[in-house]
């Protein structure tokens, strides 16, 4: 686990623990013992610690967390590492993190490669750095620079590190090499003003301002998590405390958090995102099938999903044929993708080299023959699937045979759309989240007719635009959207039935969502909603009135017809659920007109209203997508509930702290989930989204551990 030699009076120790030479039980004793040979040893004058392959240690073992702590732990190991009388040196190349970090902390040097990245990214996973991390880094960088470290998790590059003092020098080349040059060269230095802990914080003086100042950061920016707040803590500690007594303030925190479930929640979150790359369809998997070349790409239509998608793969370095069917749409489309473009390089998002590279792979185009040579479309014209049919049949025509044809259609069959072509092999699904350049869930559906080769491509393209790429199997709504579904519908009921909006919406925002499923529909425009229901009423040959209460014998609400006939279409008309304090406004305040339109709505259609409980709203928006979970995990749309709670964490912005909806349902029992949703199923008998799902009701009964139902380890539960 560490591998030792001896050059030139150097002792190497090479951290051997792939893939990111984590910090396990095994690598500390490892470590531990190549200490104690090197002290022991008078030939060896100085030492040098570094990992190999990839990567200086990224951290401690998440994995090992959960299981019971066995000695040696970092900080003891570190502790003898600063205390030997011989210089250590931290030699670091690829992502130096976490304990990583800690441990070049310890270290009397510390050099890193000019690509190195250094950072804490403990936060992330809902803990601190707490092998003396809060203490030492402000020891060097001073507190506003370790509170924005750490507090973030954001990890840097090493020209930044140097200018904070993290690192010493910067080199090119090997890492042993450069390592034993630099320990060379301070073998027979004092040592005592190299100690961190002997050092003092430089704005100790200012520690009341700064944490106050990152407090009110983080309580606006991480609203809901608890790690970001001990961070600012332990941090603070390190200039109001001696060093001693701030480690303990450091454990004190340190333990509460992994002892939270918020903590938990994250490390599965975190070992979800990866898990979802595993994917396997009939006749291949992420091991068998190899991505095909993508180089040159084509967007169908320059609308807001169509431009968004374009400056995710421009970004990304592929060339970008962008096609509509006229010159104004055309040029609309183009000066949004500047415009995008434009004001992320002002954010500091987007490095201006990439901005310029893109606008020279932008190629807006009105003639189909342009895409014949491109290696992969995307289509993005509003969800019609005669249309899009259309379109990919005259695509297959004329593109060249491997070209891979994929649709964002966020709803209909990738089965049907895939059959317009002759070559359904190469057909996919790739559905963006709006605003598709800033939402991180990329949703790649195959058919049944989808050949490994094709997803394994799409897999990686996604990976490659920088989204979390989840897949699933084609069905109406797919994995995200069908989910979704009940809540609104649920939402719409609530109100009839007694709830205002603002009482369905903070119940939601209260558990740590963004907004609520009013203001949501508020944002995207009351009129789609309505639309959608009044074509799918047509659509069965049936006409829908204000006072309709069924359709094909399932429950509905004509909540919105009544809205859209009063042109509250939400914010672009200043008024829907909510009143806003002009058209295209974004401050919502309830709004007494809305009652007194609901009521009049429930009084003609004859709904008697009644107070309903906070609880009652909750498991009525949250446990009835969850039951449609299960149906989707039960149908293999999705094949874990890995898949469901990292779409629900990209796609609708689900805590991370709660670890998806999935992993929420089993936190709080799947029997209790499973009786409630009979007890609403016997309420609601009208409402098909309460029959209750046969993979539930047998994991309930049987009462499965979440690790048996989901594809992931059991030290991550
Ligand atoms: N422990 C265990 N496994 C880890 C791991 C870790 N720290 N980091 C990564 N892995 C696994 C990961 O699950 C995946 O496994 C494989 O390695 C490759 O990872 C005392 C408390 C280093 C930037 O939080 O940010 O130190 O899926 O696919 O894109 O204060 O991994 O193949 O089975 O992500 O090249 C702090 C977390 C720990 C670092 C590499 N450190 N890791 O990214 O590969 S807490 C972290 C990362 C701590 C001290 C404490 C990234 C990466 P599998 P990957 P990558």
């Amino acid at each position: 686990m560490v591998d030792y030699s001896v050059h030139e009076q150097v002792a190497v120790f090479e951290v051997n623990n792939p893939p990111v030479n984590a910090f396990s039980h095994k690598v500390r004793v490892g470590l531990d013992r190549s200490i104690d040979k090197a002290i022991r040893d008078t030939n060896v004058k100085a030492i040098v610690i570094c990992g190999k392959g990839r990567t200086f240690p990224a951290g401690a073992d998440i994995r090992e967390f959960d299981q019971p702590h066995k000695e040696p732990w970092l900080t003891g190991v570190f502790e003898k590492l600063e205390k030997t009388t011989k210089p250590v040196v931290a030699a670091i190349h690829g992502t130096c993190l976490g304990g990583g970090l800690e441990c070049a902390l310890f270290c009397h040097y510390r050099i890193a490669q000019k690509t190195a990245r250094v950072g804490f990214p403990e936060v992330q996973i809902g803990i601190l750095p707490g092998a003396a991390g809060t203490q030492r880094l402000p020891r060097l960088t001073g507190l506003r620079v370790a509170m924005d470290m750490i507090t973030s998790g954001r990890h840097i590059l090493a020209p930044e590190a140097l200018k904070y003092g993290i690192i010493d020098e910067m080199f090119t080349g090997d890492v042993i090499n450069a390592g034993i040059k630099f320990a060379k060269s301070v073998m027979n230095k004092p040592l005592e003003d190299r100690c961190l802990k002997n050092k003092t914080v430089k704005d100790a003086d200012q520690a009341d301002q700064i944490a106050d100042e990152f407090m009110s950061l983080v309580k606006r920016k991480y609203k809901g998590f608890e790690a970001p707040i001990d961070c600012v803590k332990a941090v603070k500690a390190s200039a109001t405390l001696p060093y001693r007594e701030g480690l303990k303030a450091e454990a004190m925190y340190m333990q509460k958090l992994v002892l939270s479930g918020q903590s938990a929640a994250q490390r599965y979150a975190f070992f979800s995102e990866r898990a979802v790359s595993r994917w396997k369809i009939p006749g291949g998997n992420f091991q068998t099938a190899k991505p095909l070349p993508i180089k040159s790409t084509a967007v169908i239509g320059a609308g807001t999903m169509g431009t968004g998608i374009a400056v995710c793969l421009l970004n990304a370095g592929y060339q970008v044929y962008l096609l509509e069917q006229n010159q104004k749409f055309l040029e609309n489309g183009v000066k949004t993708i500047r415009g995008i473009i434009e004001g992320s390089v002002r954010l500091g998002k987007t490095p201006m080299a990439v901005a310029q590279k893109a606008a020279t792979l932008l190629k807006p185009t009105m003639k189909y023959e342009d895409l014949a040579d491109v290696d992969l479309v995307i289509e993005a014209v509003y969800e019609n699937l005669s249309l899009k049919r259309e379109i990919f049949s005259k695509l297959d025509k004329l593109c060249k045979p491997t070209t891979l044809l994929c649709s964002n259609t966020s709803s209909l069959d990738i089965n049907r759309i895939g059959t317009a072509t002759k070559r359904g092999d190469k057909v996919a699904g790739m559905h963006f989240f709006a605003p598709a350049y800033y939402m991180r869930l990329l949703e790649n559906i195959y058919s049944t007719e989808t050949s490994p080769a094709t997803v394994a491509t799409i897999m990686d393209v996604g990976r490659k635009i920088g989204k979390v790429s989840v897949l699933v199997k084609s069905c109406q709504g797919f994995l995200a959207n069908r989910m979704r579904g009940p809540l609104s519908v649920e939402a719409y009921f609530l109100l009839e039935e007694g709830s205002t909006p603002q009482e369905v919406d903070s119940v939601l925002e209260n558990l740590g969502m963004p907004m609520g499923p009013l203001k949501t529909g508020d944002l995207s425009g009351l009129d789609i909603g309505y639309k959608i229901q009044t074509e799918l009423a047509k659509s069965k040959g049936v006409e829908l009135t204000a006072d309709s209460k069924f359709l094909m014998g399932e429950r509905i609400s004509t909540l919105t017809r009544t809205m859209y006939d009063k042109g509250r279409l939400g914010r672009k008309t200043g008024k829907g659920w909510y009143r806003y304090e002009k058209p295209g406004g974004k401050l919502a305040t309830p709004d007494e007109e809305v009652m007194e339109l609901i009521k009049d709505h429930c009084m003609k259609a004859g709904i008697q209203r009644r107070n309903i409980s906070t609880q009652e709203i909750l498991e009525r928006l949250v446990y009835s997508c969850i039951n449609e979970g299960f149906k989707i995990l039960e149908e293999g749309v999705a094949a874990t509930p890995e898949d469901i709670d990292i779409s629900w964490i990209y796609g609708f912005s689900w805590p991370k702290y709660l670890g998806g909806p999935m992993y929420y349902a089993n936190k709080i029992g799947l029997d209790k989930i499973y009786q409630r949703i009979c007890y609403y199923h016997e309420n609601f008998p009208y409402s098909s989204h309460w029959i209750p799902s046969r993979l539930l009701q047998k994991l309930s009964e049987n009462k499965v551990p979440m690790n048996q139902w989901c594809s992931g380890t059991d030290s991550k539960l």
